[in-house]
């Protein structure tokens, strides 16, 4: 016991004797890094006399793309103490460190270890999250000569077959429909057969500016603990030259830390979350948001423990029904949602390119330096927290390069390196989906293309900016305003026929050629000083 987990070393738990008899089964149980629920389908019917749970930490994991030092962090931390709370529950759990120098930095070559290592009888696994490492597992029985199981990841609230079902057949989807089906097989905020208050959807209420009165408020982080503390050595060390700074890290690394941090959320700003959904601050980054996603991606909260603690607080009347509705949206059908497109769509949709888009990702992305303030704000919270929130996400750093034209793989690869909550099923839908459209309208109905005057009436980035929002074209014209045009002018052909584009295209059919070609050359001269 007391091994520190530098090492690898099986803490608890004695191996069955071999050859003596009748052989006991003995599973080895994998859990991979955003796996780390205690009722996660791989650890179910676990015999603690026999089974063994691997966790290994693989450089191959935070290298496919560079991820932020933070998520690295995040990923590791919350490894360690979820092992260490499986082994104070008597499981053994052989666990591979990052610096062990046995190391492959693969999960197939570390599997494959641990085979011959512990001789099981089976292994059994939870369905990876991503479609890279869905394949890698469907090898691993071929690798290690052993049986392998793969079961069903339940915990969601949709089965991928649930999804599969609802979209077999349908010409269109739309996460509306999907989320109203959600609403009502899993009775969140219903009233018999109809919904609370008798809408849907109350988003139209959600839609506010931020008043400069209006204070947020300050967000439970926690401090690194001693674990912490020791990941971020190492990945400092591995990782040195990843995006993003370690200073400002305080995301929850433990089940128990995630739950306060949902406390905090439904107590101090759930109330306002639907409200200001939209609404953008400069130096105020997490806003009325609920910084719920990284932990929740890696399993430390159930989607329905989140969604029940919303509805509880609009059924004890702590929460308004416009905000907790919102909420419960972006759980019960966002989510849900696109992992279902994910699952239903891939490989195909990594490479969708619908509006064949081609730019490269400017180097500004990475480094923060643009005079485009929104852009540098929505960047520069990026390095700092490994967060920025949706609006930010969508219509800040998507909506730039929907207009620019960058590639869609490249903006994707970045949007799944930068932010603590990244994992590709739900990181991909809504970059290729919803911020660059190339998928052509899969997941949303129209591109989110907006020119300056959206981020100006959503924030107050605007007002300290090197650019002028007012200004269509000229030198000191918001690039946003001439790039909008230029896009649906090259996208015309694409996009006019759109009855959710006729707006912009009944302004443009009213500009003269000359006009547009102008419009074409600004935004054309702009792009090639990137
Ligand atoms: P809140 O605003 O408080 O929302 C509550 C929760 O709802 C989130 O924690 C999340 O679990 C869920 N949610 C909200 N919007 C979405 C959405 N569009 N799709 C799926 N779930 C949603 N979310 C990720 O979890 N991982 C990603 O890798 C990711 N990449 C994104 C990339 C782009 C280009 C865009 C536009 C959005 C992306 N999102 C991603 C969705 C969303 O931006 C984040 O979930 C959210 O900003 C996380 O912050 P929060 O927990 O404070 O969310
Ligand atoms: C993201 C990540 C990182 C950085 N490191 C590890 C790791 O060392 N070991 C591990 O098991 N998982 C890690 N992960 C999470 C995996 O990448 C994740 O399981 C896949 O992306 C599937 O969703």
């Amino acid at each position: 016991m007391g091994a520190r987990l530098g090492e690898r070393q099986i803490l608890l738990g004695t191996l069955p004797p071999r050859g003596s008899g009748r052989e006991a089964v003995k599973t080895l149980r994998i859990v991979l890094g955003d796996q780390l629920s205690a009722g996660l389908s791989a650890l179910r019917d676990l015999d603690p006399a026999n089974d063994i749970v691997l966790m290994m930490e693989v450089a191959n994991e935070g290298t496919y793309v560079r991820h932020h030092k933070q998520k690295i962090v995040l990923v590791l931390s919350a490894m360690r103490h979820f092992a260490a709370e499986l082994r104070a529950r008597g499981i053994a759990v052989d666990y591979v460190a990052l610096d062990d120098p046995a190391n492959t930095g693969s999960l197939t070559a570390e599997i494959v270890r641990a085979v011959e290592r512990h001789r099981p009888t089976r292994i059994a696994a939870t369905e990876p999250g991503e479609w890279r490492v869905l394949k890698m597992a469907e090898n691993w029985q071929e690798a290690t000569g052993c049986p392998v199981e793969l079961f069903a990841d339940d915990r969601f609230f949709a089965s991928r077959a649930r999804f599969a079902q609802w979209a077999k057949g349908r010409r269109g989807w739309r996460m509306e429909h999907f989320y109203r089906e959600m609403r009502r097989a899993h009775a969140i905020l219903m009233d018999g057969d109809n919904p609370v208050g008798g809408d849907w959807n109350f988003d139209a209420e959600n839609r506010k500016k931020l008043p400069a009165a209006v204070t947020t408020p300050a967000r439970r982080r926690f401090e690194p603990d001693a674990t912490t503390r020791a990941v971020m050595a190492l990945v400092e060390r591995y990782f040195d030259e990843h995006f993003g700074t370690l200073d400002e890290f305080g995301w929850p690394v433990t089940r128990a830390q995630a739950l306060q941090a949902l406390d905090d959320f439904i107590a101090n700003a759930l109330p306002q979350f639907g409200d200001y959904q939209d609404a953008m601050r400069a130096g105020a980054p997490f806003l009325f948001h609920s910084l719920i996603a990284p932990p929740l991606n890696l399993g430390l909260l159930s989607p329905h423990e989140i969604c029940a603690a919303a509805e509880a607080a609009f059924r004890t009347g702590t929460a308004p029904l416009n905000a907790v509705e919102g909420f419960v949206r972006q759980i019960l059908g966002w989510r849900e949602y696109v992992r279902g497109v994910y699952w239903t769509l891939m490989p195909d949709y990594a490479d969708a390119n619908a509006l064949e888009a081609t730019r490269r990702l400017p180097d500004f992305y990475w480094s923060g330096e643009t005079p485009m303030r929104c852009l540098a704000q929505a960047i520069d919270q990026t390095k700092r927290y490994a967060y920025s929130h949706h609006i930010q996400r969508l219509m800040v750093t998507g909506n730039f390069a929907l207009l620019a034209g960058i590639a869609p793989r490249e903006i994707e690869r970045w949007y799944l390196a930068v932010y603590a909550d990244a994992y590709e099923w739900v990181e991909m839908p809504n970059t290729l989906g919803m911020a660059v459209f190339a998928d052509g309208g899969k997941m949303a109905s129209k591109p989110y293309a907006a020119s300056g005057a959206y981020i100006d009436r959503m924030s107050d980035f605007c007002g300290g900016c090197a650019y002028e929002v007012k200004q269509k074209t000229g030198p000191k014209a918001c690039p946003f305003n001439y790039l909008y045009w230029a896009f649906l002018i090259r996208q015309k052909e694409r996009l006019a026929g759109n009855p959710r584009m006729a707006m912009p295209y009944r302004t443009l059919a009213g500009w003269s050629p000359e006009r547009q070609a102008a419009i074409v050359a600004e935004a054309q001269a702009f792009l090639d000083r990137l």
